[in-house]
């Protein structure tokens, strides 16, 4: 089976806190503040590589957490910096944040590199808070939490060539006869439910990688029968094999199957229209298939190259493998097929803060005011008053006696309530 959709969860280390140390010296009765700072947490990074060929081992890890900083120490000793945690992924893979659905980044070359998840800042020691105001500050910050999100990962096969046809068609039974494939096969519609990858060896020692991918029905283009789906598998190759059931069992008409299933390539993306398509004509050492073979090759002209095999017996299978070959050499290449709109989205800022009001209480949220919470110690008296100046002076007060708070009124960041003190 190959998977090609994954959902993980990504988190920075936090920063090690900062300490509250005082140096001891003989003699002298108070010391200096020596607390040292924290070390930055590491941060989450995936890095494209090419020997990765599935997303398959995320469906087994799905928490990706990267160390924290150490704490400060006294005598102005920093926490160490932790290392980063990288986590490799297959090139070619898409990556979304997998709440908002926002488009990261499309790792398209080995050994791209993209930062997910931040580790946080060290919490900075009392040293750091010494001033001539105060000699002697008995507060510290604690780490910066580490940034945390789920990501998307979606990989587009990166195949050369892709097999499309009606359901039944025979895809499956010819990935399996040109390659080490093993799909399965077997006399009913929607008998493959994911995309299979095979390898094709030619006796040149040529190779390429073909994908068979789920029967497509009509309406496709719009979804049915889970056509987005499996048409996002073959938007990356560079080749189609379009193979279509000559037998013409069961009503079927097969000039009819072959023009549907190109109205929903097109219908979908144009450009999958304009690709190089070769087509096999299947299931000829069935009876009456050589009477279709013959109408679809009137109805196609000089405008596709039509073989006729039998997937079952490899009876005119090697012909169209050359052929394809062939085209191969001479198609656009990957990144050329790679569609349009595929770029990185910008970050827009956020604002510092916001408040609102519910239920007669004003909330403030924003990442920004929430980061200094977490840093904060609120067991510590000056770090709760140097907090307080920290709302102060971000405009959070002005904006909440702009929201009409009074005295007595009560505020809440986080888990912390308040009242507001006009
Ligand atoms: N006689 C004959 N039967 C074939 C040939 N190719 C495929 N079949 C049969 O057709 C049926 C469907 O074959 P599959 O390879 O599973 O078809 P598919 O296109 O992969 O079908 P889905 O996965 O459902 O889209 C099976 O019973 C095959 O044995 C052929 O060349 N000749
Ligand atoms: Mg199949």
């Amino acid at each position: 089976m190959f998977y090609d959709k994954a959902k993980v969860y990504v988190k920075g280390g936090d920063g090690g806190n900062g300490a509250v140390a005082f140096r001891r010296e003989k003699y002298v009765p108070l010391g200096g503040p020596s607390g040292g700072d924290g070390g930055s947490g590491g941060s989450v990074i995936l890095v494209a590589d090419e020997g990765l060929r599935t997303l398959v081992d995320f469906r087994y890890q799905r928490h990706y957490k990267a160390d924290r900083g150490e704490h400060g120490q006294g005598k102005g000793m920093h926490g160490r910096n932790a290392g980063d945690l990288t986590v490799r992924v297959p090139v070619g893979t898409v990556i979304r944040d997998a709440e908002t659905g926002d488009f990261i980044v499309d790792m398209t070359e080995d050994g791209q590199e993209v930062k997910v998840a931040t580790g946080g800042r060290g919490g900075r020691g009392n040293a750091r808070f010494a001033s001539s105001a105060n000699k002697a500050p008995r507060l510290a910050e604690k780490g910066e939490p580490g940034e945390e999100k789920w990501v998307a990962l979606e990989l587009k096969l990166l195949a050369d060539v892709g097999l499309v046809g009606f359901p039944n068609a025979g895809k499956s039974t010819l990935i399996s006869r040109i390659s080490a494939a093993k799909p399965k096969i077997a006399d009913y519609p929607f008998t493959t439910l994911v995309p299979n990858l095979g390898v094709v060896r030619m006796p040149d020692g040529d190779s390429f990688v073909v994908a068979d991918i789920p029967g497509l029905i009509e309406g496709a283009h719009q979804g049915a029968g889970l056509g987005h789906e499996f048409l996002r598998h073959i938007e990356r190759t560079r080749v189609l094999i379009h193979v279509v059931d000559m037998a013409g069992m069961e009503g079927r008409d097969p000039v009819e199957d072959f023009k549907t299933i190109n109205q929903e390539l097109a219908a979908y993306n144009p450009a999958l229209a304009k690709r190089p398509q070769l087509v096999a004509a299947n299931k000829l050492d069935l009876p009456g298939a050589g009477d279709n073979y013959d109408k679809l090759k009137s109805a196609t002209g000089d405008d596709f190259e039509v073989f006729p095999i039998s997937a079952v017996t490899g009876e005119g299978v090697d012909p169209l493998l050359f052929r394809v070959a062939e085209v191969l050499s001479i198609a656009e290449p990957v990144d050329q097929v790679i569609q349009e709109g595929e770029k990185i989205t910008r970050v827009v800022a956020e604002p510092r803060f916001s408040v609102h009001k519910e239920k007669g209480i004003f909330i403030i949220d924003g990442k920004e005011i929430k980061k200094h919470y977490a840093m904060t110690d609120f067991s510590n008296e000056d770090a709760i008053k140097r907090f307080l100046r920290i709302v102060k002076v971000m405009g959070i007060e002005d904006e909440l006696r702009k929201q009409g708070a009074k005295n007595g009124d009560t505020v809440r960041i986080g888990d912390l309530v308040f009242d507001f003190v006009d």
